[in-house]
């Protein structure tokens, strides 16, 4: 129980869960706020939010993150799939398959983990910034990757598997931008968002996940793996990373994460500004460093939308956990809508 910083960010909550805080707004997910969320089940319906994990295909939509690739244990003379096990025993009559797979975990629907963005910022009040996550981790100590060790070990602190352990269950509220603005590439801030918030069955509280459809992930799906990366840069609403105002209404909202069904939630890169230092993904740095706030990027929501409106209903019940998978600064998930 040592706090990691002397100094916190400008309007960050850092310290507020605890020094040793590694899950930020998800603390916000009470028992009180699951079982408001279990209450907008009412017809046992349930929607699959994950896109099948070999889209968007190819790389044209982020040339550092590629399809999954499957490997096969080599075993006695071919592979461990459709093994003969009478190989094992002429008694034995069983084929097995087993699989492996070299898979990029932000390739496809997916979590950010908090260690997945942090900062060149001065948290030990030194007068030099340092590179420094969520609550005052660091890079070299905690996140730790090839270019700070030879045995690079990953993300000891922030990784997604803190985010597993809690459950990842409660309340979504759809925020259906897509009905607004169809498939135009719009910057949405904090006018757009409340205009789109209008006229909703129920207002977002403390503890909600906020889910954003664009139509995105049926554009992208549409495409067959083969996605025009031109098309997508694009097409359909992006959040505006630097309107402030949108940055303090997430604060003040008390949303536990937002869950988004484009490529980062925000528009990226982000607007110009001024000044000398600014960050690339400024809705990242609000979110995942400064207030612990998870990012849910690339989910599905083309079935459940179609069912919400409809049926002119904004939330259901989200069952949401990553892979517990230690050290990972993401993970892709299946997530799970209830109404
Ligand atoms: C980037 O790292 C650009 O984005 P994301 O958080 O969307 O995966």
């Amino acid at each position: 129980m040592t706090q990691r910083w002397k100094q916190r960010p400008e309007g960050s909550n850092w310290g507020d869960f605890g020094p040793d805080d590694q899950v930020g707004r998800m603390n916000l997910i009470t028992p009180e706020a699951r079982l408001r969320g279990a209450k907008e089940i009412r017809e046992g319906l349930s929607f699959c939010l994950s896109l099948p994990l070999d889209y968007p295909g190819g790389n044209a939509l982020f040339p550092l993150r590629r399809a999954p690739v499957f490997h096969h244990e080599p075993r006695g003379e071919g592979h461990n799939f459709n093994y003969d096990m009478s190989g094992l025993s002429s008694c034995y009559c069983d084929v097995i398959c087993d699989d492996a797979v070299t898979l990029f975990t932000q390739y496809s629907t997916q979590w950010d983990a908090l260690a997945h963005v942090g900062m060149r910022f001065d948290a030990d009040g030194d007068g030099v910034a340092e590179k420094v996550y969520y609550n005052g981790y660091r890079a070299g100590q905690e996140i730790v990757g090839p270019d700070d060790s030879d045995t690079p070990t990953g993300a000891s602190a922030l990784g997604i598997e803190n985010l597993a352990t809690t459950g990842v269950q409660g309340r979504g509220v759809m925020i259906d931008l897509e009905k607004l603005h169809g498939r135009e590439r719009v910057l949405v801030g904090y006018d757009g968002l409340m205009r789109a918030m209008e006229g909703m069955d129920v207002t977002v509280e403390s503890g909600d996940f906020l889910c954003l459809n664009t139509g995105f992930a049926e554009l992208l799906l549409s495409m067959n793996k083969q996605p025009d990366g031109e098309v997508l840069a694009n097409s359909c609403a992006v959040l505006d990373g630097r309107d402030e105002r949108l940055l303090n209404w997430i604060t003040d909202s008390g949303i536990a994460a937002i869950c988004a069904d484009n490529f980062a939630v925000e528009a990226y890169p982000a607007r110009k500004t001024d000044g000398d230092k600014f960050p690339a993904l400024p809705l990242h740095n609000h979110c995942l460093f400064k207030l612990g706030i998870h990012l849910g990027e690339l989910w599905n929501y083309t079935e459940l939308v179609h069912w919400l409106r409809a049926h002119q209903r904004s939330a259901f019940f989200l069952t949401a956990p990553p892979l517990r998978l230690p050290g990972s600064v993401g993970s892709p998930l299946t997530p799970i809508a209830t109404v």
